[in-house]
């Protein structure tokens, strides 16, 4: 398995639209495995293809609070969101993209999604809590939206200021 960079807003490739993945091969398999990887040693809950640069549907997540309880990494291919709850539920929310920025994000409290597996086979499930916060975040990123998009813009703009700072001193090798 191999860890893949994640890209720093602001880049482009973190606001495009993924493609849909047409056959589940063993490419996409090595895709997923190297992003379990990946979101473990980051460490996150949770990674979607177009923050490693590759710009397809894909997402991993791992949402599991239990620290004891042994890793069980979920990975959905072209997810969709097929049904949402009217209840909200605010979660701080991060994103690995965006680093030690945080902030409150309002989205349905439930979401049914329905998503093709590592073996193609079509798969259905409910999500809640921080599972469905966790999913919700991931498949914007396939859209190009990121958490500070719901955001007032100055709270955005601030953010995305200390980004291309951050960035420029990553470059400088700070
Ligand atoms: O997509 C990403 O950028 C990953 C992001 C997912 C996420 C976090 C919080 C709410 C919604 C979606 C992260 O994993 S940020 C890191 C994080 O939340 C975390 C890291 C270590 C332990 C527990 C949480
Ligand atoms: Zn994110």
């Amino acid at each position: 398995m191999t860890l893949r960079p994640i890209l720093i807003h602001p880049d482009p490739r973190l606001k495009k639209v993924a493609d849909p993945i047409a056959e589940v091969s063993a490419d996409i398999r090595k895709q997923a495995d190297d992003m379990i990887e990946t979101m473990y040693d980051a460490p996150g809950i949770g990674l979607a293809a177009p923050q490693v640069g590759i710009l397809n549907r894909l997402i991993v997540m791992d949402a599991q609070r239990d620290p004891e309880a042994k890793p069980n990494p979920m990975v959905l291919i072209n997810p969709e969101v097929i049904w949402e709850s009217e209840e909200k539920n605010v979660y701080e929310e991060g994103c690995l993209s965006i680093p030690d920025q945080f902030a409150e994000v309002e989205r349905p409290k439930m979401v049914r999604v329905r998503w093709l597996d590592v073996d193609g086979k079509t798969v259905e499930e409910e999500f809640d809590e921080l599972w469905a916060t966790c999913v919700q975040h991931e498949i914007d990123h396939l859209n190009g939206t990121l958490f500070i998009d719901y955001l007032k813009p100055l709270k955005r703009q601030m953010i995305t200021r200390k980004m291309q700072k951050l960035k420029r001193e990553m470059a400088r090798g700070k």
